[in-house]
């Protein structure tokens, strides 16, 4: 019993929230979301274009490179902050996210 209390605990931490973030009209939708440590953000591309994600917060750095059309990328939030996201192609995009 107790094993199975734990395996179901790690799989909760392990296993977050998945939250869509859709980059579509060079505009992160939606633009902002509030998640919690071990969640995931996808990001999508519904643009005919490529984009771009990627953050300069020291506890949760990422940067998901070049973004073609169509194409899915996943990345694990790894500490409570409050940040913002940003295409390195399109400046003006701007995703807030915020981890608790
Ligand atoms: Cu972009």
């Amino acid at each position: 019993m107790r094993n199975i209390l734990l395996t179901l605990l790690v799989s909760v931490s392990l296993f977050g929230t998945d939250h869509i973030v859709d980059q579509k009209n060079k505009t992160f939708i939606p633009h902002s979301i509030t998640a919690k440590v071990g969640d995931t953000i996808t990001f999508k591309n519904s643009d005919p274009f490529a984009h771009n994600a990627y953050t300069d917060n020291e506890a949760n750095e990422f940067d998901i490179g070049m973004q073609a059309p169509g194409e899915d990328k996943t990345v694990r939030l790894k500490a409570k902050a409050k940040f913002n996201v940003e295409c390195a192609i399109h400046p003006n995009m701007l995703l807030e996210v915020t981890v608790h």
